[in-house]
C-alpha cells in the first residue's frame, strides 16, 4: 500500500486531524520543488504529472518568474481598484494583446473568471441583444467542469460536485459535449450565450469532434450569441498552442483564463473580451478585492511574455507527440484509450486492472505523481518545462504499474 511505501508522516495526520476533508489527497507530503520536480518532507523526489491542474505550465518557481515576484514584493503588494498601480495597465494591454482582444477584465480564481463571464454574458443579452428581463440562459454541455460555486455547480452534471448544494440557478441549458446539433437545437431567442471547455479536462482530457468548435463558433455569430471559452486548464500553452480554440482557428467572444495565467505563485484569473461585451459593465457593477492586484500583474504580465515568444507552446506541441507515441505505446497493455493535445493527455485504464486511485498510488510509490479524474481514468499534465528523458521517465514508471 502507498501508506506503507510511503510511510504517513506526521503532517499528513495533522493535516487530516485539522481540515475538513474536501479532498482525498495522496499521502505525500511536498516540501520543496523546482522546475518538473517536487521533493517531499523525507527527501524523496517526484516527477510532477499534474502540475497543480496546469497551474504550473511553467514549472515549479520559474526563475523570471520569481524574480518578479520578489521584485513586486519589496514595492507594492495591494492597493485594491480603488485606485491605479503601475502594473496594472501592463498587466491588462499584453494580455488583451495575447488574446486579440480589446480588453481584460482581472479576477483571481477560475471559478470567478468563470462567473464573471456568465453575469456579463446576461448583461449583454438584456442590455444589447434585448433579451427580455430574467429571460437569459446559457446553453453549457455535458461533463462540464467551470469551478464550485453554487451558480457554477447549479449546471453540472457530476453529482458529487452538485447534490445538497441547492436551490440552484436557474438559466442554464445542457446539451451533450461535442453534439452540434443538439447544441444548436438548444439555442432560443433568449440565449445569451455559449459556455464550452474547448477541451474537457476534468472529463478526462475529452477533445471534441474535429469541426465542433468551428460550428459552435459560426452558430453563436449567425444566432447572435456570445462564444465563452473556459481555457482556465486548456490554455495558456497547455495543448501546443497558445489556447486550445487556436487549434481550430476558433476565436471565442470570451475568453476565460486562470491557473497558470498566476504562473504557479498567485492566483490570477481574467476574461478577456471586445468592448462590445466587456463594455457593458460600469463602475460599482462587479469587482473584486485583489482582482488584478500589483503582486498578481506583476507575475502575470511575466507569464504572458514567456507565452509571446511561442516557444513554450512550439515545446508543448513537440514533447506532447513523444508522450503520445509513448503513451499509444501501452494501449491493449494497460490502457484500453489514449487522448493527447500536446503536454495533456487522459488515459482510460482497464477498469478490471485498477482504478485511477490505485494507478496513480502505485505511480506515486515509483515517483511520478498524477491525479485520476473518474473511474479508471488519469490526466497526465506535466509542467512544460518538462524534458524528453522525463516524459520517458513518466511513460516508462505507468508500464511499470500498468504491468502489475
Ligand atoms: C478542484 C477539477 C481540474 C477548471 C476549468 C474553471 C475552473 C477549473 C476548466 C475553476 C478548476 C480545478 C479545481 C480543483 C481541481 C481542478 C480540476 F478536478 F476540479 F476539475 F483541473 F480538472 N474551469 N479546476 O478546470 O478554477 O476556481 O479552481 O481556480 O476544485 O478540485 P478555480
Amino acid at each position: 500500500m502507498v501508506d506503507d511505501i510511503l510511510r504517513t508522516p506526521e503532517a499528513v495526520r495533522d493535516a487530516e486531524r485539522w481540515t475538513a476533508h474536501n479532498y482525498h489527497p495522496l499521502p505525500v507530503v511536498i516540501s520543496s520543488a523546482e522546475g518538473a520536480w517536487l521533493t517531499d518532507v523525507d527527501g524523496r523526489r517526484y516527477l510532477d504529472c499534474l502540475a497543480g491542474y496546469s497551474a504550473l505550465n511553467f514549472g515549479h518557481r520559474h526563475p523570471q518568474l520569481i524574480a518578479a515576484a520578489h521584485a513586486q514584493l519589496d514595492r507594492l503588494t495591494l492597493t485594491s481598484r480603488a485606485f491605479i498601480h503601475d502594473q496594472f495597465a501592463d498587466f491588462c494591454r499584453e494580455l488583451a494583446e495575447l488574446c486579440g482582444k480589446d480588453l481584460v477584465l482581472p479576477m483571481n480564481t477560475g471559478a470567478e473568471a468563470v462567473e464573471t463571464g456568465i453575469k456579463v454574458a446576461r448583461k449583454w443579452g438584456y442590455q444589447v441583444k434585448g433579451v427580455p428581463a430574467g429571460r437569459a440562459n446559457i446553453v453549457v454541455a455535458e461533463g462540464n467542469f467551470h469551478g464550485r460555486t453554487t451558480t457554477i455547480v447549479s449546471f453540472s452534471t457530476d453529482e458529487d460536485a452538485r447534490a445538497d448544494f441547492g436551490p440552484y440557478t436557474p438559466g442554464f441549458t445542457v446539451v451533450p459535449y461535442g453534439d452540434l446539433d443538439a447544441l444548436t437545437a438548444a439555442i432560443d431567442e433568449n440565449t445569451v450565450a455559449v459556455l464550452l471547455e474547448p477541451i474537457q479536462g476534468e472529463q478526462g482530457v475529452v477533445v471534441p469532434p474535429e469541426g465542433y468548435l468551428p460550428g459552435v463558433r459560426q452558430v453563436c455569430t449567425d444566432r447572435n450569441v456570445l462564444f465563452i471559452a473556459d481555457e482556465i486548464q486548456s490554455g495558456l500553452g497547455r495543448t501546443g498552442a497558445t489556447f486550445a480554440c487556436d487549434h481550430e482557428g476558433v476565436v471565442p467572444d470570451m475568453y476565460l483564463l486562470g491557473k497558470a495565467l498566476g504562473g504557479g505563485i498567485v492566483p490570477v484569473s481574467a476574461v478577456a473580451a471586445n468592448s462590445d461585451v466587456l463594455g457593458v459593465l460600469k463602475p460599482g457593477q462587479h469587482g473584486s478585492t485583489f482582482g488584478g492586484n500589483p503582486l498578481a500583474c506583476a507575475v502575470a504580465i511575466e507569464v504572458v511574455r514567456l507565452l509571446a515568444t511561442g516557444d513554450f507552446q512550439r515545446r508543448s506541441a513537440e514533447l506532447g507527440e513523444r508522450l503520445r507515441a509513448g503513451l499509444e505505446g501501452l494501449l491493449g497493455k494497460g490502457l484500453v484509450a489514449v487522448r493527447v493535445r500536446g503536454l495533456w493527455a487522459g488515459l482510460d485504464i482497464d477498469p478490471a486492472l485498477m482504478s485511477g486511485r490505485e494507478a496513480c498510488e502505485r505511480l506515486a510509490e515509483r515517483g511520478v505523481l498524477a491525479k485520476d479524474t473518474h473511474g479508471s481514468t488519469i490526466r497526465l499534465a506535466p509542467p512544460l518545462v518538462i524534458t524528453e528523458e522525463e516524459i520517458d521517465l513518466a511513460v516508462a514508471k505507468l508500464a511499470e504499474v500498468l504491468a502489475g
